[in-house]
């Protein structure tokens, strides 16, 4: 695409340029990158350069190169300095492997040079007589805090509703995490809080917490040397795609069986297939949301085929038959494997029937997870599961299940084994505790529907885009927040303190106040009354993990855009303010409870959360780990270097639910059909299963992706995979924009024919700017509130002939033939 951006040639960068370590801010792989920054006027030659390599050679694929997608030009310091951020061939997560997301992390920087992303805000935004008018910092924080004060001051916290991210990278990170959770759960004990990807305030896999396993306990190398991967719904190669390529790939060469399940044939299953050859790959195409049935099946075979590790049962696994009893917020009973095999015996004819594949396929599944080598050996297995049971049928139970199979052949803590999710964003979670939400914690979005709150605060996220039942949800919200936009309107030319007045006036009357902290203007942020600009990681330092649990401090080489801020210093501008608004209403002591901010760069906050409960842990002494960081928990800091944690529970003993036995249970995970409101009925009444699904191009919501002509080009409107006979069927031609809908609402998309999708089922891209998956999935939620995204249907209908965008799209197969 170079001829797009004008370049036939990128500068070399040279000998003397800055290093910076970087860790992908994009998905929860965490590749390391390094970042190349030199003057404006200066480069380097083909034999003296920052690469050290001679430049005239040609590289081989897997060489040192510049792709112009890896280049920009960028601030720092108040200078244009050119950037070339590219793949890091000593870091062991990907060793020098880039990714269509990772290789675009320059291009994607804003660039007032080159021209890139200029729609970055660059200023806070204040909802102005009818406009949206760039503002001072102090003037947009003041009245966030004034507004925000009167509330809680007057009507309490609860009035208060908190979206906020709690993941790593971009828009997450240790810093940011602990300052949002400082501020929310520290000053203040707000309750109705909701996560960037999920409805409430709660885990996405309680299940497997509650049994005593952390969802993060393998290391990417596991992958190398296992017998068989085990993947559940989930696409590695698209969503994580350097630990697919460089862990996985590996492992198959090196022998390893691949069980995928999923139902629909993704790229994985065809990559893998290449990889290792069609017999030593199995994919069990099961009906949506049947995978606990499956697991049970699974597990009933090697159980009454005695490949159970019985030595890793007595030892590590509770033995007394109930543990834990099935209640209001506890979806199944835990205990032994004795007590969960009287509800999960399922025989395998019984599972075929249920999930519609052959009974010899899980006969064979469960062979390669568990049957013992010739020898007696073990086989060990690493399970590895996402989005695809993880926001599917009846969460806490079907994770149970699986987990179920995973300490039942003792595959956790082991090498070659875990059993873990395979991860979204990358990690960094610190804050104070969090019990005042409860279990099971508020349905944000329902409360927001019935006219709950008054006052809004949203960070990093576009729940227009991505939540469930997205249709009311944006509908009740602009209404709700036009209210006080009007009211703001007509108390032009007021006093700060009349503006203020207007505003409570009106979220007493049903209208809420938001605001929402992002780096562009989305589209939630359309319906926002104050805006206040984030900057991205290496804008600011940041920590995270990734998904074996390594920790990096990517570094900052640029300035911040405009004058936009880290989300830590943003939170705590806010708690400044708070204090001073609350003092002028005349309550000390609950301003007092807004002291400790004074934080002047990322590193404060690191500081003051992060390194407080983990002292050994510092910037300096993680630079210096590069971009191999640290697997935690951190153990130690010896000789120099920080030591790490390559796996969890190698000692066997299991504490994630916090049980003083540090023992395991099982989980009683009886299969009881479509458990969530509303959800059979849809699957009856309607002819597609209507799956949602990322793709390797994308970075979620597409954020940035939006003002990328590179993305832009290759899907102009949001894919649906169909197949070609129900294309013809309902008259529908390649690129053809069409509409899904069902009772919840309606969305559209472009007809991306595919040779192998099923008939009666559909794939959509979610969270599309230019059609939300989310409108057509219905409010029903598994027990503790996790949505089903995965779960809906719907019909299909043709809108339009293809326009001419799609027209110039390539409907090829993706999967790619060596
Ligand atoms: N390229 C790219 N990578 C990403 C992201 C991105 O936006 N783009 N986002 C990141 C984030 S935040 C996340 S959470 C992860 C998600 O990573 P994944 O979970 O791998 O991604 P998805 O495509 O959402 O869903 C995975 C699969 O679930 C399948 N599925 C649907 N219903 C069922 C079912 O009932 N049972 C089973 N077994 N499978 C089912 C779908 O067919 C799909 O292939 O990706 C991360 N990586
Ligand atoms: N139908 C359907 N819906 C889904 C899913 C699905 O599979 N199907 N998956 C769910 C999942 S797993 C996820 S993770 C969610 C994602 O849902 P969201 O979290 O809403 O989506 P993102 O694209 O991650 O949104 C990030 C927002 O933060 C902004 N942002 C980026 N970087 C920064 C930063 O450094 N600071 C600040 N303040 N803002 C920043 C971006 O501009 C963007 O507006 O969607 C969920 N919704
Ligand atoms: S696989 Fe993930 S972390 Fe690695 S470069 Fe791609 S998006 Fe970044
Ligand atoms: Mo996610």
């Amino acid at each position: 695409m170079a001829y797009k951006r004008q370049i036939d040639r990128l500068p070399i960068p040279p000998a003397d340029a800055q290093v910076h370590n970087v860790t992908c801010h994009y998905c929860i792989v965490g590749c390391g990158y390094k970042a190349y920054t030199w003057p404006r006027n200066k480069q380097g030659t083909m034999d003296n350069n920052a690469f050290g390599i001679d430049l005239g050679e040609q590289q081989p694929a897997d060489g040192t190169w510049l792709a112009p997608s890896m280049y920009n030009m960028v601030r720092q310091n108040g200078q244009d300095v050119h950037l070339a951020v590219v793949p890091d061939h000593e870091c062991v997560v990907n060793s020098g492997l880039a990714s269509i997301r990772g290789a675009r992390m320059a291009e994607n920087r804003p660039s007032r040079v080159t021209g890139t992303q200029q729609q970055r805000l660059s200023d806070p935004l204040v909802w102005r007589n009818g406009v949206w008018q760039p503002t001072t910092w102090n003037d947009a924080l003041d009245l966030v805090a004034r507004v925000t004060a009167r509330i809680v001051n007057e009507y309490g916290e609860d009035e208060l509703v908190v979206s906020m991210f709690d993941h790593g990278g971009s828009a997450g990170g240790y810093e940011n995490t602990w300052a949002t959770g400082k501020l929310y759960f520290d000053s203040m004990k707000v309750k109705n809080c909701r996560i960037h990807n999920r409805p409430a305030y709660n885990s996405e896999v309680h299940s497997s917490r509650d049994m005593g396993v952390g969802e993060l306990n393998y290391s990417y190398s596991d992958y190398e040397v296992t017998d068989t991967i085990f993947m559940i719904g989930a696409n590695s190669l698209e969503t994580q795609t350097n630990l697919f390529l460089n862990h996985m790939v590996p492992g198959l060469r090196n022998g390893a069986k691949f069980i995928m399940v999923d139902p629909r044939r993704t790229v994985t299953v065809h990559a893998a297939e290449e990889v290792a050859g069609k017999d030593n790959v199995l994919h069990l195409a099961i009906k949506p949301g049947t995978d606990m049935a499956l697991f049970n099946a699974l597990l009933t075979h090697i159980v009454d085929n005695g490949w159970t590790d019985n030595d890793f049962i007595a030892a590590s696994t509770f033995q007394g038959g109930e543990a834990v009893t099935e209640g209001s917020s506890q979806p199944a009973g835990l205990g032994s494997l004795d007590y969960a095999m009287q509800t999960c015996r399922t025989s395998i004819e019984e599972a075929a029937g249920v999930c519609g594949v052959d009974a010899a396929d899980i006969v064979k599944a469960a062979e390669w997870i568990a049957q013992p080598h010739d020898d007696g050996a073990r086989r060990k297995c690493v399970t590895a599961y996402e989005k695809g049971i993880i926001w599917g049928n009846d969460n806490y139970r079907t994770i149970g299940a699986l987990v179920n199979i995973s300490l039942a052949t003792g595959n956790i803590g082991r090498e070659g084994g875990g059993c873990c999710r395979l991860g979204g964003h990358q990690e960094g979670y610190y804050r104070p505790s969090d019990a005042h939400v409860g279990r099971p914690a508020e349905y944000v979005d329902q409360l927001l529907i019935k006219g709950g709150g008054k006052v809004y605060h949203i960070w990093a996220c576009d729940h227009y885009k991505t939540t469930l039942n997205a249709s009311q949800f944006k509908r009740v919200l602009k209404k709700r927040s036009d209210m006080v936009k009007e009211a703001m309107d007509a108390a032009a030319g007021g006093t700060r303190e009349e503006l203020v007045d207007a505003i409570v006036g009106a979220v007493n009357a049903g209208g809420i106040f938001v605001v929402d902290v992002d780096i562009i203007h989305s589209q939630i942020g359309q319906n926002a009354h104050v805006l206040l600009p984030a900057c991205e990681s290496n804008e600011m330092n940041l920590t995270s993990m990734n998904g074996e649990r390594r920790m990096r401090l990517s570094e900052r080489y640029m300035d911040p855009f405009g004058n936009s801020k880290p989300d830590c210093l943003i939170a705590a501008g806010v708690a400044q303010h708070m204090e001073t608004a609350l003092r002028d209403l005349g309550n000390d002591a609950y301003a007092d409870q807004f002291k400790g901010y004074d934080w002047e760069t990322e590193e404060d906050a690191f500081m003051d959360g992060y390194n407080a409960g983990n002292p050994e842990v510092t910037y300096d002494r993680l630079r210096a780990m590069g971009n191999n960081g640290v697997q935690e928990p951190v153990a130690g800091y010896e000789s120099g270097q920080l030591v790490g944690t390559p796996r969890l529970y190698a000692d066997g003993q299991f504490d994630r639910h916090g049980r003083d036995d540090r023992k395991a249970l099982f989980c009683a995970a009886q299969w009881r059909g479509y458990a969530a409101a509303g959800k059979a009925r849809e699957a009856e009444n309607h002819d597609f299963f209507v799956n949602n699904v990322r793709a390797n191009i994308f970075w979620q919501n597409q954020f940035l992706d939006q003002d990328s002509d590179f993305v832009q080009d290759r899907f102009p409107y949001p894919f649906i995979e169909m197949n070609a006979d129900d294309m013809a069927d309902l008259g529908i031609a390649a690129g053809d924009l069409i509409e899904i809908t069902n009772e919840n609402g309606a969305t559209q998309g472009m007809a991306y024919p595919t040779d192998t999708a099923k008939r009666g089922q559909v794939a959509m891209v979610f969270g599309s700017p230019a059609g939300s998956q989310g409108n057509v999935v219905n409010p029903g939620v598994s027990e503790l509130i996790l949505p089903e995204y995965k779960l809906t249907f719907g019909n299909v209908r043709k809108l339009a002939d293809a326009p001419p965008q799609a027209r110039a799209v390539s409907f090829k197969s993706k999967e790619y033939k060596a």
